[in-house]
This record gives structure tokens, C-alpha cells and sequence, in this order.
């Protein structure tokens, strides 16, 4: 059994839904990030980056626990266990590399980034870090777009992979960070195929509590 150490943000909700498709079982442990927990002693024994997400799996490699942080590193990881959505064959295990490295860097700080300057109270501060991380985040928007223009997926064929299921976490709130899908048509299409996946909309849905 897997324990998913999670709470119901962009990049724990990666890891709910490469769970779910996978098929694996997995219990959930809220770590309320609201309330400070993710600095709780008993989660940076775990995590020791004060961050969610992260597992512990009971069954690990060599047949002992082992506890995984880093959501690229636990996407990375569930793929080698299960043998499911890192690439069918070396180049596209490579894609799915590069393409998770290009979420975890960019398509992920950069609309957080705009999720954070949305909050910021003084309008000076906040029109410089909206202007900045917006224009980056629509720019990644646009990387994605080309790559999906006469593809399913981002990195492999035939089914999705776990740069799939990252990627979407942060599309998940284009919303929130003012993109809207209609400009970017290839990701409009991709979206909407993977939320209609009914193993990835229970891992958006899983209740957390
Ligand atoms: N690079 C990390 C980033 C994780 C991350 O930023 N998690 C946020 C929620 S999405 C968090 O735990 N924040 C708590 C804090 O900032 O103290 C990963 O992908 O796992």
C-alpha cells in the first residue's frame, strides 16, 4: 500500500491522478499546508523540503518501505514500479523525461508565480510580477501548444504518460492563472481528452480528508 502525503494543490493533485490510472492502492494523509503541517517533524522526516507531495510505499524496490518527495522524482518513480506511462521504448521514455523536466522547471513556477503576484496587494509590485510571470506563463503555453499540434500526448504515443499527468495538474487552474484554453487549441483538445479519462477525473476528485 502507498500512502500519498498530498494536499489539494496542482502538484499533489499530479500524483492522485497517476495513482488512480495506474491502479494503484493508495491511502491518503492530508497535510494541511494551510495550517503549517508540512513543517510537522513526522512529514520533513519524509519531505525535508517542507513541501507536499510525497509517498511512502510500504513495498518498496527491494521489498522494504520506501519514502519518495519531489513530484517529478514520485511521477518518475510510480512509472518504474508499475512499468505503466514512463514510454514504450527508450526514445520515448527520453520525451517523457524531457518533457516532465520541462513542467517541473517551468509549467509549474511560472504560474505559481502568477498565482502568488494575483495576491499581492500593492499594485506596483503586483503589475511588475503579473507582467513578468504571466508573459512566461502564456509563453510555456505556447511551447505545449506546438508540441500538441497533431498529437495526443506530449511525449508518447498511443497512451498518455506521467508528463502528461503533470502538465495537467498545472493546467487543471489555467483559470487561476488567467489563460484562457480557447487560445491554445492543441492544449484545449489535449485537456479535454485527458479530464474525460474517468481514472484521471477520480484523481482530481479524490476527497481529501
Ligand atoms: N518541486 C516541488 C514543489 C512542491 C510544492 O511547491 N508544493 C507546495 C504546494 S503545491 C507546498 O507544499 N507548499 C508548502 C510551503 O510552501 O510551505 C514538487 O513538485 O513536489
Amino acid at each position: 500500500m502507498i500512502t500519498l502525503h498530498t494536499w489539494g494543490t496542482p502538484n499533489g493533485r499530479k500524483i492522485s491522478v497517476a495513482l488512480e490510472e495506474m491502479g494503484l492502492p493508495y491511502a491518503i494523509k492530508v497535510v494541511d499546508i494551510t495550517k503549517d503541517q508540512q513543517f510537522e517533524p513526522a512529514f520533513l522526516a519524509i519531505s525535508p523540503n517542507n513541501r507536499i507531495p510525497a509517498i511512502v510505499d510500504a513495498d518498496g524496490p527491494d521489498g522494504a518501505p520506501i519514502s519518495v518527495f519531489e513530484s517529478g522524482a514520485i511521477l518518475l518513480y510510480l512509472a518504474q514500479k508499475t512499468g505503466r506511462f514512463g514510454g514504450s521504448d527508450a526514445r520515448e521514455k527520453i520525451a517523457v523525461w524531457e518533457w516532465l523536466m520541462w513542467q517541473m522547471g517551468g509549467f509549474g513556477p511560472m504560474p505559481g508565480q502568477v498565482h502568488h503576484f494575483l495576491m499581492v496587494k500593492d499594485e506596483g509590485d503586483q503589475r511588475y510580477g503579473l507582467a513578468r510571470y504571466s508573459k512566461e506563463t502564456r509563453r510555456l503555453y505556447g511551447v505545449l501548444d506546438k508540441q500538441l499540434a497533431g498529437r495526443d500526448f506530449v511525449a508518447t504515443a498511443g497512451e498518455p504518460s506521467v508528463a502528461d499527468f503533470a502538465i495537467l495538474g498545472w493546467a487543471w487552474r489555467h483559470e487561476r492563472h488567467k489563460v484562457d484554453l480557447a487560445d491554445f487549441l492543441n492544449v484545449q483538445r489535449w485537456y479535454g481528452a485527458l479530464m474525460a479519462r474517468p481514472a484521471t477525473a477520480r484523481g482530481f476528485d479524490v476527497a481529501l480528508a
